[in-house]
């Protein structure tokens, strides 16, 4: 019998982390349906949304988990960062701590996951350069650092454009080396 092998959503696994409120749905509705999403109501638990990137010549696919913000989910953040290639820390204000809190959580369960920081809503500031701190701090640790808007989708392709690139840097894995909770195999229909 013939067999086909679905890529579960723990494959190119990227997530987007941040406080309530400050624009990751948004964001990922930008991306997928390229228009700003008016009534975004908050996220309970995580949502999760498969997309194909543009990059290059070719569509990277990346399954993306959309956490929510609210404080009573944070214990539920390791869950979802398991096996994450990409973590996507998202903040409206330079609140460093913040920040930095939400690094640890990411670094605590697999140093190894790139992080980026995303300033979301910059068409509310007029100046980016107030966010000094954050910059000294990303540049110190490494990471690379984005300016985002939902409402006028500046810096949306950029920013998925280096996830793509990311994504597209790590070595493939042949198959047989997948871990098998990473696979879901079917019986392939014969008029499939
Ligand atoms: N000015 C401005 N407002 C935005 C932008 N993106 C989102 N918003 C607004 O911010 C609010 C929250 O957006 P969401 O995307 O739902 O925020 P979230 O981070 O997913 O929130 P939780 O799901 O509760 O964690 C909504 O009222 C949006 O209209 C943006 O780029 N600019
Ligand atoms: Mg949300």
């Amino acid at each position: 019998m013939k067999y086909i092998i679905v890529m579960n959503p723990q494959i190119n696994k990227i997530v987007l982390l941040g406080e309530k409120g400050v624009g990751k749905s948004c964001l990922v509705f930008r991306l997928c349906k390229d228009r700003f999403k008016v009534f975004s109501e908050t996220t309970i638990g995580a949502a999760f949304v498969s997309y194909k990137i543009k990059y290059k010549d070719q569509l990277v696919p990346i399954n993306i988990w959309d956490t929510a913000g609210h404080n009573m989910f944070n214990h539920l953040l390791p869950l979802y960062l398991r096996n994450v290639d990409v973590a996507l820390i998202c903040f409206q204000h330079p609140n460093l701590k913040k920040i930095q809190n939400y690094v640890n959580i990411v670094k605590d369960v697999d140093p190894s996951i790139k992080i980026f920081l995303v300033i979301t809503k910059i068409d509310l500031w007029a100046d980016h350069t107030l966010f000094p701190k954050v910059f000294e701090y990303a540049s110190l640790e490494d990471l690379k650092t984005f300016k985002t808007s939902s409402i006028s989708g500046e810096g949306v392709q950029e920013l998925f454009n280096s996830v793509a690139e990311e994504v597209v840097s790590i070595p493939e894995m042949n198959i047989e080396d997948l871990p098998l909770s990473s696979l879901t195999i079917l019986p392939k229909r014969c008029c499939s």
